[in-house]
Parts: C-alpha cells; structure tokens; sequence
C-alpha cells in the first residue's frame, strides 16, 4: 500500500509519566522532541504530508498515536486502547482522521492498541494481547472483513503488542522476533528474523520505497539490506524508555 499521509502527536513534556516496562531510565524531553522531529522529517523523506497534532495534556502517551486507530483505505477504525489511561487519546485522533476517512469506533468491553494491528497487503493480523482482548478483536474482525480482508488472530504472548515483534518488510516478507520464528500463523511469508540481542529492531517501519529502522542494530540491518530496500536509521532512545519505537508514533495511510 503506498502510504500518502501520517499523523504524529508532539510528547508532552511529563512524557516519563507514561506506562513502561523498560529498565532503561527516564526519557529526556529534550532529547524526544529532537528525535520525533527526525522522525517527522523521514516520514516527509519518504513522501508522506504529516499532520503534527499539539501534545496532549494529561496523557503521557498520547504521542504513540499508532494505538489508537485502524487506518486502511476504505475506512479508519478508532480504538477502545486497553491501558485505561489511554482511552482519553481517542478523541483528538477521530477528529484528525475524520478529514481523511469515515470513522468507527470499537467498542468496550472490546479492547483494541493499533499495535497489535498488523496489515500486509489484504492481509491483516490482530495480535491478542494484554491490551487487545477478544471482543475487541472480534469486532474489528467484523469490520474487516466487511471490506473484504482476511485476518488471522494471534495470541501475543512476547513483548507489548504483536508488531514490536512482527513487521512487514516487503510485500511478502516479515521481520519478526525469534519468539516468532517458525510461527505457524506467519507461515505464507518469508520470514527474517532478528539476531537475538537485537529484538527492538523487529519494530521496523515500511513506507513506500524505504524502511525506517531503530539504530543500533547492525545485524539486523545487514539481514535487511539484502532487500535491497533502503535504510533510514533512526535514534529512538527516549521512546525505547516508554517501550515504544517507530511503528507506535504514527498512523499512516
Ligand atoms: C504504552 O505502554 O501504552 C506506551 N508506553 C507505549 C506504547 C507503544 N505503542 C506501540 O508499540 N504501538
């Protein structure tokens, strides 16, 4: 799919206030706001127009607006995010995407997080996660399907969502964790899996003509460069600190 636009959200300056579970200290503002820029500025390289929304008061993640929404081409869904703290992020975010798409909302008690969400081709996975729970699953299984794509749901049971550890890197290749390696549910793609050490560079991004991946990852890159794709690498420190990473800071469609 050859995305055309995104939308970011700035961090608020209490960023550190968010949920995490890395050991990693706390993120410096000043730091994140030069590395979301560089992020804005790669996602403008790969040809994308970015809407950048304001920080949003009182929600210390609201910046990884991935989670928040479903964009596809017919329609954008908005979330019910499972961390409690996070379903006040959904309104700013439908108002944003009302320009580009019709809106529908999941839910409660279905719970749904963007980053379980994962769309290769006509082809979407939903991880099952600690934040995307069945009900919500089901029902944006529903949508789905109503426009015509096939989903396949799988049980998380490493690391946040299902794309901090499973990627598209090509039409018809995954990037993925060794947790993933070998899965049967990824079983009509080509797989590349990381190195073990290098798990957060799984959450490489795809747009367009480039992948955008986390630095510091040397193997990884050296796997990723026999696509032949090129390679933006990006510092992602500040967010590492949250446990988020490239895919969790924008929607792109
Ligand atoms: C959270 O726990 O919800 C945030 N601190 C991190 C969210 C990362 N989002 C993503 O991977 N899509």
């Amino acid at each position: 799919m050859t995305f055309t636009h995104a939308i970011v959200r700035q961090p608020v300056a209490n960023m550190a206030a968010g949920i995490t579970t890395a050991d990693l200290g706390v993120p410096e503002i000043a730091r994140a706001r030069q590395q979301f820029d560089a992020y804005v500025n790669a996602l403008n390289g790969c040809g994308l127009a970015v809407t950048v929304l304001s920080p949003l008061d009182g929600h210390p993640d609201a910046h990884f607006v991935e989670d928040t929404a479903v964009v596809f081409p017919e329609a954008a869904v908005t979330t019910h995010p499972g961390a409690p703290s996070r379903q006040g992020e959904v309104d700013t975010i439908a108002a944003a995407l009302s320009a580009f798409r019709e809106t529908v909302a999941i839910r409660p008690p279905g719970t749904v997080d963007g980053g379980d969400v994962l769309m290769v081709g006509g082809h979407f996975f939903i991880g099952l996660s600690d934040r995307t729970n069945p009900d919500g699953a089901e029902q944006l299984c529903d949508i789905l399907g109503g426009h015509g794509y096939t989903v396949t749901r799988v049980p998380v049971a490493d690391g946040l969502h299902f794309k901090s550890s499973v990627n598209a890197v090509a039409d018809d290749t995954l990037l993925t964790t060794q947790a993933f390696a070998g899965h049967p549910a990824l079983a009509n793609y080509r797989q590349i899996v990381v190195p073990s050490g290098e798990a957060y560079a799984a959450n490489t991004l795809r747009v367009n003509d480039r992948l955008i991946m986390p630095a510091g990852f040397p193997e990884t890159r050296r796997l990723l460069e026999a696509l032949e794709t090129p390679i933006v690498e990006l510092d992602t420190s500040e967010f590492r600190k949250m446990d988020g990473g490239l895919t969790c800071l924008s929607l792109r469609f």
